[in-house]
C-alpha cells in the first residue's frame, strides 16, 4: 500500500529544476540523456532501435507538462468527462503525430541533424501498435484525437493486448498468421501506473443478507480475482496545450496468487492459475464484425469495463456523491463490447453504495450511451445465460431484473401483445437462452446512435424497430469521420502544402474550410500541380512497396484500390471478377491490350483466421495476381498488387496515391465505412454502392463526381423477397460467364479445376451478398471509369471537387455532433 498522505511537493517552481525539451538545444540534450542514462547506450554504438527509443521518449517527455496540467485542471474544475469505452484502439504509428501536436517536428529534425541523424529514417523504423481489427478500432483512435484537439475532457479506456492484430503473411498465396509481438522491445509511449491497479472479480455466487438498517441486500462472493494494471498513453491535441489520456488495462495475477504459490504444496497448479489470469489481456480477438462467443472474450470485456468504472469512480470522482454522476461523466459504449458496464454500474450502486433500484437505474441510464456499428445479424453479440451466470452471477441477476421491469413497460404500452414482448426481451430463448447485448445496451442508455445516415435509419426501421417505436427520441445519427491530422496533414504532405498555399493552413482543424478550394478546380495551373502531387504520391508508394514487399509496379497507371477487412459482404469477389473480366476480354480478342487503360489494382485485406471463405478468397486473389501479372497478352497494362499485412502505416502511404476508391459492399450491409472518407479527402474518386457513408459522400460531391452502381437497399430487399437466384445471372451474362469459367478452367490453379470450387459454387448457388446481381452494373461502371480517367482535366477537376466537398467527414465534426446530441460536455482548454 502506498502512503495516502503524500509529502508536500514543490510544485509551483518546478520549472526551476526541469523543463520540457522544446528547443533544439534542450531536445538534443534530452535525447542524449535518454539514450545514455535511461537506456545505457553510447551514441557511437547506438542501433536504429536504440535511437528510435530515445527519440520517442524525448518526444513523450515533451507532452508530460501539458498532460499533468490537463488532469489537474479538469479535476479541480470537476469537469464533465467523456469516457470512451472501447475494446479496440487502432492507434497507428505515434511519433509523427506526437511531433505534429507538440509542434516539434522541425526542432526534432534539426536537433537530430546536428547529431548526424535523420528524423525520417527513425520515423520509418516505428512499428505500430495494432490494438484493433479495422474500422471500429481506427474510429476510436480518430475520436480520441479529435476530442483532444477540441480540448474536451476525455479519457479512452481499453485493453493493452500483449498481442495485437496478427501479422499477415502469404505462403503459396494463402494467409498465414504470425503473432504481433509489439511489446517485446517495450513501448516508449506508455507510462505504467501499477500503483493505480484495481482488482476485478469473476465467478462465485451471490448471497442475500440484511444490513445494519435491517434492509435486505445482495452481495457477490466471487471465486477469482485478477489485477488490472493501467498503462497510460498521452493523447495530445493539435493546436491546444491539452493532453488527454488513453488508459489501457493489462491483466496480472494478484498477490493472492503469489501467496498460494508459496503456501500450497501444489506449486505447478498455482503457477498455471496465474497464467490463466494473465491470459485475459494476452491477445486481441481477430474478428471484425463477426464475433465468436468465446468465454475469454467475455472475460476481456468485463475485465476492462469493471477496471475502467472502478478507476473513474474511485480515482477521478473520489468521494463525490454518485447521484451527480451523469453530470460528471458520460460512458460511451463503442458497440456491444463494453455493454456489461450497464449491470456493473448497477451492481456498484446497489450492492456497494447501497442505493435503491430506481435511483440506481436512473443514474445508470443517464450515464451510458450506445453506438451501434453494424446491421449484420451475426455481428450482434449474444452471451449464453449459462456462461454469463457462471462468470458473473450477480450481473445475470441484475440483467434479469432489468428485463423484468422493461418487459413490464412493454406490456403496459402494448397490452396483450405477447409476440412483441418476446421479440423485445433482452433474453432470447432460442437457439439457446442468451442475453442480447444490443437490446441491453438500448434499454440501459439515454441515446442510441448509428454511424451514418442510412445506417441509423435502417437501425431504427429494421434491427431495433420495436425499440424506436417505443422510444423514438432515443435514436439518433452521428456520421463517422476521420482525423485530418493523420490522414491528410501527416500522410499527404504534398497535398497539404498545396492546400496551405491555396486556402491557408486553417483547414487542419477546421475542415469545412476545404470548401474554399472549390474555385481552384477550374484553374488549369492548380490542376497541374494537383496532378503532380498525385503522381509523386504514386511514385512514393511504388518505392515503398518495392522496399517493403519486393513488389515492382509502374507509377504511371490508374491506381484502383480496395483496402478493408476481407468479408463476403464487402465483396472483394466483385472486384476480382472485374479484373478477371478485363483479362478474359483480352484473351478472347475482344479488346486489344494496347487499348487497355494501364491499371494497378491494389488489394489489402486480413481475414479472420477462422473464416474459411475469406481465406479462400485471399488465396484466389493471389493466384489470379500471379497469372495476370505475368500474362504476356496483357503487356503489363493490368497489374494486381496484394501486399501482405495491410495496416495503418501502409494505409498512410497508399491512400494518398489512389485514383479510384472501391466501396462496393452490398447496399444495406456496410454500416458506414471510414476508408471511403480518407480516399475522397485525398482526391480519389469513388466507385461505390448506395451504402453506409457512401450515400453522404455522393450527396456532397455530386453525382457527376462519383461512380454509383448496383442495387440500392430497397432493391436488395425486394430481390430477397422475390427470391434470389444467382445462377440466372450466370446464364444470361456472357461476360460474367467468361470470368467465372476462366476461374473454373484451372488457369489460375495449374490446371486444377476444383481448386476454387468452394468460392465459385457458393457464388453460383448461394451468393448471400448478391455479387452476381450487381456484376453487370459494376463492370459497365468500371468501363465508364476508364473512359473518364483518360480525360485528365475532367478527372482532376472531379478529384479536386472531392477534396473541396468532403470536409464534412472530419472526426472533429463527428465529435461536435456527439457533443451537441449526446454528451453535452463543454471544452476546457487549459491556460
Ligand atoms: C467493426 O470494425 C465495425 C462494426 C462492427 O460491428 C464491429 C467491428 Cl470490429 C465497423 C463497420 O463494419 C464499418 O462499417 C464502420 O465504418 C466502422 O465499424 C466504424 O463505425
Amino acid at each position: 500500500e502506498p502512503p495516502t498522505g503524500s509529502v508536500q511537493p514543490v510544485t509551483e517552481n518546478i520549472e526551476r529544476f526541469i523543463s520540457s525539451p522544446t528547443t533544439v538545444e534542450s531536445f538534443k540534450s534530452e535525447f542524449c540523456r535518454q539514450l545514455r542514462y535511461e537506456q545505457g547506450v553510447d551514441l557511437v554504438d547506438a542501433r536504429t532501435e536504440d535511437l528510435y527509443q530515445a527519440l520517442a521518449r524525448t518526444v513523450r517527455s515533451a507532452m508530460v507538462d501539458g498532460w499533468i496540467a490537463t488532469q489537474a485542471s479538469h479535476r479541480a474544475a470537476k469537469a464533465k468527462t467523456v469516457a470512451y469505452l472501447s475494446a479496440e484502439f487502432l492507434m497507428g504509428p505515434q511519433l509523427e503525430n506526437a511531433l505534429l501536436s507538440t509542434a516539434l517536428t522541425e526542432v526534432a529534425r534539426t536537433a537530430l541533424a546536428e547529431l548526424e541523424l535523420d528524423l525520417d529514417e527513425l520515423t520509418a523504423y516505428e512499428t505500430e501498435p495494432g490494438l484493433g481489427n479495422g474500422g471500429l478500432g481506427r474510429l476510436a483512435a480518430c475520436f480520441i484525437d479529435s476530442l483532444a484537439a477540441k480540448s474536451i475532457p476525455a479519457i479512452g479506456y481499453g485493453i493493452r493486448y500483449e498481442y495485437g492484430i496478427f501479422r499477415q503473411t502469404f505462403v503459396d498465396g494463402r494467409q498465414v498468421e504470425q503473432p504481433d509481438r509489439w511489446l517485446v522491445k517495450g513501448s516508449p509511449w506508455e507510462l505504467a501506473q501499477p500503483e493505480n491497479s484495481v482488482t476485478v472479480n469473476f465467478g462465485g455466487h451471490t448471497e442475500q443478507y440484511t444490513d445494519e438498517t435491517g434492509a435486505p441486500r445482495t452481495r457477490w462472493v466471487p471465486a477469482e480475482q485478477v489485477l488490472a494494471v493501467p498503462y497510460n498513453y498521452m493523447v495530445p491535441g493539435f493546436e491546444t496545450r491539452n493532453v488527454n489520456t488513453l488508459r489501457l488495462w493489462s491483466a496480472k495475477a494478484t498477490d493472492a496468487f503469489d501467496l498460494q504459490i508459496f503456501n500450497s504444496g501444489d506449486y505447478e497448479s498455482a503457477v498455471r492459475r496465474q497464467t490463466v489470469a494473465e491470459n485475459i489481456s494476452k491477445v486481441l480477438y481477430p474478428e471484425d464484425s463477426t464475433p465468436q462467443g468465446k468465454e475469454l472474450r467475455l472475460k476481456q470485456q468485463y475485465f476492462f469495463v469493471a477496471a475502467s468504472l472502478r478507476d473513474y469512480l474511485d480515482t477521478v470522482l473520489r468521494d463525490d456523491d454518485l447521484s451527480t454522476l451523469p453530470e460528471r461523466v458520460v460512458f460511451q459504449l463503442n458497440d456491444t463490447h463494453p455493454v456489461i458496464g450497464v449491470p456493473e454500474l448497477m451492481r456498484i450502486l446497489l450492492d456497494e453504495r447501497g442505493l435503491g433500484w430506481d435511483e440506481a437505474w436512473d443514474i445508470t441510464r443517464r450515464t451510458f450511451n450506445y453506438t451501434c456499428h453494424t446491421l449484420l445479424p451475426e455481428a450482434l453479440e449474444v452471451w449464453s445465460v449459462d456462461l454469463l451466470g457462471r462468470l458473473l452471477p450477480r450481473h445475470l441477476e441484475i440483467i434479469y431484473r432489468i428485463n423484468e421491469d422493461f418487459l413490464g413497460l412493454v406490456r403496459e404500452t402494448y397490452p396483450g401483445d405477447e409476440l412483441r414482448v418476446r421479440r423485445m426481451s433482452i433474453i432470447q430463448e432460442r437457439p439457446e437462452r442468451a442475453v442480447r447485448m444490443a437490446f441491453l445496451a438500448t434499454v440501459g442508455s439515454t441515446k442510441v446512435n448509428g454511424v451514418a445516415a442510412l445506417h441509423s435509419q435502417l437501425l431504427a426501421d429494421k434491427v431495433l424497430d420495436d425499440f424506436s417505436a417505443l422510444w423514438p427520441e432515443k435514436f439518433t445519427n452521428v456520421t463517422n469521420g476521420v482525423t485530418p491530422r493523420r490522414f491528410m496533414r501527416l500522410s499527404n504532405p504534398g497535398l497539404s502544402g498545396l492546400l496551405d498555399e491555396a486556402i491557408g493552413t486553417g483547414w487542419t482543424n477546421d475542415l469545412a474550410q476545404l470548401a474554399k478550394l472549390e474555385p481552384f478546380a477550374d484553374d488549369a495551373s492548380f490542376r497541374a500541380e494537383f496532378r503532380a502531387v498525385k503522381q509523386a504520391n504514386k511514385e512514393r508508394f511504388v518505392r515503398l512497396l518495392a522496399q517493403r514487399d519486393g513488389i515492382e509496379l509502374p507509377a504511371d497507371a490508374l491506381y484502383d484500390v480496395m483496402v478493408k477487412r476481407l468479408h463476403e459482404y464487402k465483396r472483394q469477389m466483385l472486384k476480382l471478377l472485374h479484373v478477371v473480366t478485363l483479362y478474359d476480354r483480352v484473351l478472347k480478342g475482344e479488346v486489344k491490350a494496347s487499348d487497355l487503360q494501364p491499371r494497378v489494382v491494389v488489394f489489402g485485406a486480413k481475414a479472420a483466421p477462422g473464416y474459411k471463405m475469406a481465406k479462400e478468397i485471399i488465396h484466389l486473389i493471389n493466384r489470379v495476381a500471379a497469372v495476370v501479372n505475368n500474362a504476356p497478352e496483357l503487356e503489363g497494362r493490368l497489374r494486381i498488387a496484394f501486399p501482405a499485412n495491410y495496416n495503418v502505416t501502409l494505409a498512410e502511404r497508399l491512400i494518398p496515391a489512389a485514383d479510384l476508391s472501391e466501396q462496393i459492399s452490398l447496399a444495406g450491409k456496410e454500416a458506414s465505412g471510414t476508408g471511403n472518407m480518407k480516399f475522397a479527402l485525398n482526391g480519389a474518386l469513388t466507385i461505390g454502392t448506395d451504402d453506409g457513408a457512401n450515400v453522404e459522400i455522393r450527396q456532397l460531391v455530386g453525382d457527376e463526381n462519383f461512380f454509383l452502381f448496383g442495387m440500392d437497399e430497397p432493391a436488395v430487399q425486394a430481390l430477397e423477397d422475390r427470391g434470389y437466384n444467382p445462377t440466372s445471372y450466370y446464364e444470361v451474362d456472357a461476360g460474367l460467364r467468361g470470368a467465372i469459367d476462366l476461374i473454373s478452367s484451372g488457369l489460375f490453379s495449374d490446371g486444377d479445376r476444383t481448386a476454387f470450387e468452394f468460392v465459385i459454387s457458393d457464388l453460383l448457388y448461394k451468393d448471400r451478398f448478391m455479387v452476381l446481381a450487381d456484376y453487370r452494373s459494376y463492370v459497365d461502371t468500371q468501363d465508364r471509369v476508364e473512359v473518364a480517367y483518360r480525360d485528365e482535366d475532367a478527372w482532376t477537376r472531379s478529384a479536386i471537387l472531392n477534396v473541396a466537398r468532403t470536409g464534412f467527414f472530419t472526426s472533429d465534426r463527428s465529435i461536435q455532433d456527439y457533443l451537441d446530441r449526446i454528451w453535452h460536455a463543454p471544452a476546457k482548454p487549459i491556460a
